[in-house]
């Protein structure tokens, strides 16, 4: 009788197991988080360790776990026969004790060289002058992109340029706004936080256009796992395009004249920048920058893809996709939001 229930949590796990590679296969062929399919020079060294510490450590295990395995089958107790007396016990063996205590300390140690090696290699690089510089702000639960060289605010998607040489490398400033997060995409490099008043450096040279996609890997609050990152890779003509798209400020449509007097009159402004849209909404870093909204592919941090219906939703009420989300339900007459989301439509 109790064995029903726990066939059938059997049966589900190992369905559940079956489906794994069916549920990945669904993925789009770039959005894949796997640190086995590196992309970018730090990302294959963190690789090629992984690889070397999975040997060692796979070697030790087939042998501890085989020795057990031999032992018990060896010494078992022949059936039938009943004996209580305890087989004959080795006390003591000095070759056996150096053995076992200088062996895993020379393992140890060789796990620590080619690890901090490969740490230095990665920290320890200087950026190429020409090297592009990205700032990257973490906050609850959204991510703050600047390109100080070229004057450009924007929020999750980080546009860079990609080619297969690796010659083009970004260089990430990592900060703060609140609490500590951590700044992960699998395929690019390993994890780095970002700490509240202190800046931590990493670089991703992404070989291949396409989108690279990571999170926050630091709990960092309710909507910790829907700090959505994505790393949009560019050939550098593209790029150079997505630069010069950004730099605009907001488009001043006759019809969009009405919408930002309605944006500035519904307090979002206290909280979004719109460059273009007057002192009112200069400076307000609260809430990402919406000058470029349209451009972006998701929303919320990668909660909602960006279409017409999921804008208007997410303006109704934030809450709803993104339960506890720092951007409170704006409570808008239906008129107010579609004159405001008509609005935000036209900022490309
Ligand atoms: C109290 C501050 C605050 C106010 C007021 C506010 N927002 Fe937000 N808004 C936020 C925050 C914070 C986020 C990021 C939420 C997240 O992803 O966790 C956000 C996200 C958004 C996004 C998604 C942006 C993106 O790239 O993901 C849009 C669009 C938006 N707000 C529009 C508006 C509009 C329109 C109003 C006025 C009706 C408004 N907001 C009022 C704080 C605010
Ligand atoms: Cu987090």
């Amino acid at each position: 009788m109790a064995l029903e229930p726990r066939m059938r949590s059997l049966t589900l796990l190992v369905s559940a197991l079956l489906a794994l590679p069916a549920v990945a296969a669904e993925l789009p062929e770039n959005h894949i988080t796997n640190i086995f399919k590196p992309l970018a020079t730090p990302a294959e060294s963190e690789k090629s360790i992984a690889l070397l510490v999975f040997a060692i450590t796979g070697f030790i295990f087939v042998g501890v776990a085989g020795l057990i395995a031999y032992t018990i089958w060896r010494y078992r107790q022949p059936s039938g026969v009943h004996q209580h007396e305890e087989p004959p016990q080795v006390y003591g063996s000095n070759q056996i004790e150096v053995a076992w205590t200088v062996l895993p300390i020379l393992i140890v140690f060789v796990l620590i060289g080619v690890s901090a090696r490969v740490i230095a290699a990665v920290e320890n690089a200087s950026p190429p002058a020409a090297a592009l510089k990205v700032t990257i702000i973490g906050h609850q639960w959204w991510w703050e992109v600047l390109y100080p060289d070229y004057g450009i605010i924007t929020a999750n998607e980080i546009h860079v340029p990609a080619t297969p040489d690796g010659k083009n490398a970004t260089y990430l400033q990592l900060q703060s706004a609140d609490v500590i997060h951590s700044f992960w995409l699998p395929q690019l490099s390993g994890k780095t936080d970002l700490i509240p008043n202190r800046t931590n450096f990493m670089w991703i040279d992404p070989r291949e256009p396409g989108i690279y996609v990571g999170n926050c890997a630091e709990y960092c609050g309710t909507q910790h796992a829907n700090m959505l990152l994505r790393v949009v890779g560019q050939d550098p003509k593209s790029f150079k395009a997505w630069t010069i798209e950004q730099q605009r400020r907001a488009v001043d449509s006759p019809n969009a004249a009405e919408g930002g007097a309605v944006f500035q009159s519904l307090a979002c402004v206290n909280c979004h920048n719109i460059s273009g849209l007057g002192q009112a909404s200069s400076g307000s870093k609260f809430g990402p920058d919406l000058t470029h909204l349209m451009l972006r592919q998701t929303l919320g941090s990668g909660v909602l893809k960006n279409t017409p219906e999921n804008l208007r939703a997410w303006v109704n009420d934030p809450q709803v996709a993104k339960p506890g989300c720092l951007m409170p339900s704006m409570k808008l007459t239906p008129d107010e939001l579609t004159k405001v989301v008509a609005y935000l439509e036209t900022l490309k």
